[in-house]
């Protein structure tokens, strides 16, 4: 081989990898957002998972919270209709079945966003033994129900102690139902409904506050309004302005899958699964319109085939920016999760933690509370899971659950071996 191939051969390839460079480099910053860029961190953050209870394994476990009363017990949401409940102990083999209301839930393998999808316990579960549960049922309606422990058995909720609150009007799909229910400091409940499906948000569900599809909503469960089994908070925003349902705490949203709040700033964080493009983390707030369908992410929202009509005007109110959104070349579907305030991995104190579904990437966001906007994002492992959902303890230990059935616990790394 004469010198010249070679040295032409060895241009092709430093030229190919420089394309190849900044191919990858765009993929990386096209989760770049808004007017102050952040990228996600191609290096790891310096902790890693592990199986919290290597000897559970829990059929679409969609859930992780805790009952509120010291006893250190783990719930965990079977999205085909059925709570668990254990002691907080890795040892543990077999749980205890809460309640199982699975002849009233709708849940088929593959239709992925059915079934049961929330639970809260209430504030002052110790005395009154109440907790929640948000269904979709038999016929394709999500329901929110109270139901109530047994008075002499507390690993035992009395399937007939339901009372139906609340209930989503019926949908064209069985997609986007939304799905968390939490318990703020203020002690109302906090709903997450998503816009009904499917693509494209074609009613405009979003944007109306007519509907409850598509919106934050918050309840008061311990009063009753004239004709309610719930009360509407008077200082819910909309509650004055005609036509618009009172429950309404915030809209413009797609589909909150998983929404949390802060247990020490007590800010409300939702991940909301995007359509087309964009993936987005929103932080919440009274009365916000975060957008959708007019934009996704920081994005106008393309008019398609599939969303003939024009987007919708705003509702009311200027479109509140997500703090982070990444494009569809880094993920499929968001997993929201929940700000770390436990003590086992310190240096996770006060980051976000969210995963992507297909990727199956686990990732800490880091947020500056004065300039109000994200400033890294860091995946905290190499290693992917399917992940479902994310949950804390009673201490703020967080754990994310998979499709395998397996409930994975945040660690620190460990020290390299000599
Ligand atoms: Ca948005």
């Amino acid at each position: 081989m004469n010198r010249k191939r070679v040295w032409l051969r060895l241009g092709i390839l430093l030229v190919l990898a420089v394309v190849t460079y900044l191919i990858a480099r765009r993929a990386i910053f096209s989760a770049n957002v808004a007017s102050e860029p952040i990228a996600i961190d191609t290096l790891s953050a310096p902790v890693t998972f592990e199986r919290a209870f290597p000897n559970l394994e829990i059929e679409r476990p969609v859930y992780v919270t805790f009952p509120p009363d010291g006893t250190n017990r783990v719930a965990v949401v079977s999205q085909c209709g059925s709570v668990l409940i254990f002691p907080n102990d890795p040892s543990v083999e077999q749980p205890s079945e809460l309640l199982n209301i699975r002849h009233k839930v709708m849940w088929k393998d593959g239709s992925n966003e059915e079934g049961l999808l929330g639970l809260a316990f209430h504030p002052k579960f110790r005395e009154n033994r109440q907790f929640f549960l948000f269904y979709t049922n038999l016929d394709h309606i999500n329901v929110l129900s109270r139901f109530t422990i047994s008075a002499t058995d507390p690993n035992r909720g009395d399937p007939e102690s339901e009372v139906e609150l609340f209930r989503t009007p019926k949908r064209d799909s069985s997609n986007h139902n939304g799905g968390t229910i939490l318990f703020g400091r203020d002690g109302f409940l906090y709903l997450a409904v998503g816009d009904g499906g499917p693509v494209g948000d074609p009613h405009g569900n979003g944007q109306s506050l007519e509907t409850v599809l598509g919106k934050i909503l918050r309840i008061d469960v311990d009063h009753q309004n004239p004709g309610l089994p719930y009360a509407i908070p008077q200082d819910n925003p909309f509650v004055e302005r005609p036509k618009a349902r009172g429950e309404i705490w915030a809209f413009g949203l797609r589909n909150v899958w998983r929404m949390a709040f802060d247990r020490q700033t007590n800010r409300l964080w939702a991940g909301d699964v995007g359509d087309d493009t964009w993936e987005e983390i929103d932080l919440i707030e009274r009365g916000g319109n975060y957008g959708w369908r007019i934009r996704e992410g920081f994005h106008r929202f393309p008019v398609t085939q599939a969303t003939p009509s024009p987007p919708p005007t705003p509702a009311v109110g200027k479109l509140l920016d997500p703090i982070f959104a990444y494009n569809h070349t880094l993920g499929n579907c968001i997993i929201g999760g929940c700000v770390y305030r436990g003590k086992q991995v310190p240096e996770l104190f006060g980051a976000y933690l969210f995963a992507d579904h297909v990727t199956g990437q686990v990732y800490a966001l880091r947020y500056n509370d004065r300039s109000g906007k994200a400033v890294s994002v860091q995946r905290i492992d190499p290693r992917t899971m399917p992940v479902l959902s994310f949950g804390e303890d009673e201490s703020g230990e967080v754990y994310f659950t998979t499709t395998q059935g397996i409930i994975n616990r945040i660690v620190p790394s460990r020290k390299q071996q000599p």
